[in-house]
């Protein structure tokens, strides 16, 4: 059963139909509706999804995303499925009468706090200390996108290519292609969806990880690559972006004899760290979290984990730093034998 907040007064609702309805409900003619995202493949999705349903029962509906969108995904993503979502600026709001959030509370960020919401759709879990007219918040959910597919069907609404492609897009991802513990409405809203979107486009999407010009970090990640026991480190410098980061941490983790992979590197004043391991007697977020949560953001799972750490708190500057101080981060927690790395 969904859960229905106290923002609806305790409202429950007997169907899908019936929600979609009091929903609909909150509308008129003359609105001028502004969703607000944080973008992401799932909340694009859902935003993408509650724009179709106002098609025509408002005046206009415009999507707005607060974050820069640097991850080349999402941009791709954007871009084959044309997604309208406009960066957010202060006079949206002047411009809109009715604000709906996706994929997010009210509390999740500074920029969403002061707004009075008409309607809030979600799948994290609940926060206390908000106010809605209404309100659909469904933690057991894997993905916003399955919610929104859940109101398209109860309206009989047929998704384009497009908009079926970024809601399974978005389900895919939330969910970690159905890795994490997932909910049986999200297998059925993907096995729905599946017919009416495109692969190609969904394929176009989900592997443009790369730019061109971010080959050269994978040259230098190779170049730096040192190898302690059965673990695999490397210093790349400055970064573009921390995705890439990623990439290169998530390549190096597909080499048989390792078990543990560190990549670095330079990004804003701070040292990015990402870790991988096979999770097998590992906790890839338990190092991270023991050896410079005192110093920085640190966290993950058993077998992925990342830290972000000011090179102030390191007391080194980022051109001084290298291969050799990054590997000796980690000397603590392993152990190394005392000669030279
Ligand atoms: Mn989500």
């Amino acid at each position: 059963m969904p859960k229905i907040s106290r923002n609806n007064k305790k409202r429950r609702f007997k169907s899908n139909r019936e929600r979609v309805n009091y929903f609909l409900k909150l509308f008129e003619k003359e609105d001028r509706v502004l969703i607000l995202i944080w973008a992401d493949p799932d909340a694009l999705s859902s935003a993408l999804a509650v724009k179709r349903i106002l098609h025509n029962k408002v005046e206009k509906v415009t999507i707005s995303h607060i974050n820069e969108i640097t991850r080349l995904n999402n941009q791709v993503m954007i871009k084959v499925l044309k997604i309208p979502s406009i960066k957010f600026y202060p006079k949206l709001l002047e411009d809109h009468n009715k604000f709906i959030l996706v994929d997010s509370q009210p509390l999740h960020r500074e920029e969403f706090k002061n707004i009075k919401w008409t309607a809030v759709i979600d799948h994290h879990p609940y926060t206390e200390g908000w106010e809605a007219d209404y309100v659909d918040v469904r933690p057991e959910y894997g993905a916003t996108a399955t919610i929104l597919f859940e109101y398209l069907k109860a309206l009989k609404i047929k998704p384009t290519v497009y908009l079926a492609t970024a809601l399974i897009y978005g389900i895919k991802t939330d969910t970690d292609n159905f890795e994490k513990s997932t909910q049986l409405q999200d297998v059925l809203a993907f096995q729905k969806l599946f017919k009416c979107m495109n692969r190609h486009l969904l394929n176009k999407i989900e592997t443009s990880d790369l730019r061109r010009s971010e080959l050269r970090y994978f040259k230098t990640a190779l170049d730096q690559l040192k190898f302690q026991k059965n673990r695999m480190f490397t210093y790349i410098g400055k970064v573009s972006n921390t995705d890439v980061l990623v990439l290169i941490a998530d390549f190096l983790n597909k080499v048989y004899e390792t078990s543990w992979v560190f990549v670095g590197g330079e990004y804003k004043k701070n040292l990015i760290i990402i870790i991988r391991c096979d999770g097998y007697r590992k906790d890839a977020g338990k190092l991270a979290t023991k050896l410079f949560k005192s110093i920085g953001l640190a966290g993950g799972h058993r077998e992925k984990a990342r830290a972000e750490i000011p090179f102030e708190n390191l007391g080194i500057s980022p051109e001084e730093f290298n291969i050799q101080k990054f590997i000796k981060l980690f000397a603590k927690y392993f152990k190394f034998p005392n000669k030279k790395v």
